[in-house]
């Protein structure tokens, strides 16, 4: 039987069976979940689970189908990818002009983490005014809304780029992920107070849950205070800066970190490419450099 995972909390899941239409509370039999990755979470809301039933309403997962796609991040104190939502169409970058303030490299770093499904860019919090610094990403190709869970500003053209996709919420903390999904989705997540969270140090949302309803699916997920992009994938990162794409390198596969005939310092001199996006790229791929690999690494951490 083939489950999707709507909700992970500690090893167990909720399972939606494909096949009977209803939910099924279900764990991990065994170690069966070996992969060939060493991953901190072998499953991940989304993710398409085998497994059996063995009451009437709980079940036994023992394969995960491979993810089409995937948001993932680097969870720095296990040195493992971790995944946040897998399978989502798109994956919707919440992010706000004041509280929290706009951090673009946080959103670059965010957009390297989102693997195999197109990006979109939420600007939540129009009612507190919208960064200038977004209409950059909007140039760069990716479709960017401005909107406010609050007032309702824009959630019928976020609704239109939601339909008939699964999309999964992710960003920083205190965005407002939650609170815009309760008002797109007519559901009712907790919600935090961004100033109770920060003096705590804690986030609201504790697992990631997918809600479906009237044609549109999302995923919400917990709020991260930083993210690293995860190991190892140097054409992940490319694919995030498409403006250095077009880059023609004296040498074929060229990084862009400081080779000989690299071409695109001369396309920041010339405003082809954004500095600040530069930075993010090197930093990216430095932060990829210091990681050990597996082979290096015991299994038991
Ligand atoms: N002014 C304003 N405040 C908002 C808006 N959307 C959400 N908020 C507030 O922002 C705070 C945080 O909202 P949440 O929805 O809990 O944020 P989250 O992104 O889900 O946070 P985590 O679950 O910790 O990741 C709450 O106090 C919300 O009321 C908005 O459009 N305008
Ligand atoms: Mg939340
Ligand atoms: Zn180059």
């Amino acid at each position: 039987m083939h489950f999707q995972i709507r909700r992970a909390i500690n090893n167990i899941y909720q399972a939606y069976s494909l096949e009977e239409g209803r939910l099924y509370t279900a764990r991990i039999k065994g170690k069966v979940l070996q992969k060939d990755e060493v991953e901190y979470n072998p499953v991940a809301v989304g993710d398409i689970a085998i497994g059996e039933p063995y009451s009437a309403d709980e079940a036994l997962i023992t394969a995960i189908e491979e993810r089409h796609s995937a948001f993932r991040r680097w969870n720095v104190k296990k040195e493992m990818n971790q995944t946040i939502a897998a399978n989502q169409d798109q994956s919707a970058i919440v992010v706000s002009s004041q509280s929290p303030p706009f951090r673009p490299r946080f959103l670059d770093r965010a957009i390297a983490s989102s693997s195999g499904c197109r990006v979109i860019i939420v600007m939540n919090k129009a009612d507190q005014g919208i960064d200038s610094g977004i209409e950059l990403y909007g140039r760069l190709g990716f479709p960017v809304v401005c909107v406010s869970a609050r007032t309702g500003e824009g959630l019928e053209e976020l609704k239109a780029m939601l339909k008939g996709r699964v999309t999964a919420f992710v960003g920083q903390s205190g965005v407002g992920k939650s609170t815009l999904i309760n008002a797109l989705m007519g559901s009712e997540q907790r919600t935090g107070e961004v100033s109770w969270k920060y003096n705590r140090g804690r986030h609201t949302t504790n697992h990631a849950l997918y809600i479906e309803n009237d044609g549109i699916a999302v995923i919400d997920t917990p709020g991260v205070r930083e993210i690293e992009v995860p190991f190892e994938d140097e054409a992940l990162v490319k694919e995030a800066f498409p403006e250095l794409s077009g880059a023609v390198c004296q040498y074929p596969g060229c990084l862009h970190h400081g080779e000989e005939g690299c071409s695109v310092p001369g396309m920041i001199e010339r405003g082809e490419v954004d500095e600040g996006r530069y930075e993010s790229y090197l930093r990216i791929l430095q932060s990829l450099e210091k990681r050990r690999p597996f082979y290096l690494r015991s299994r038991r951490k």
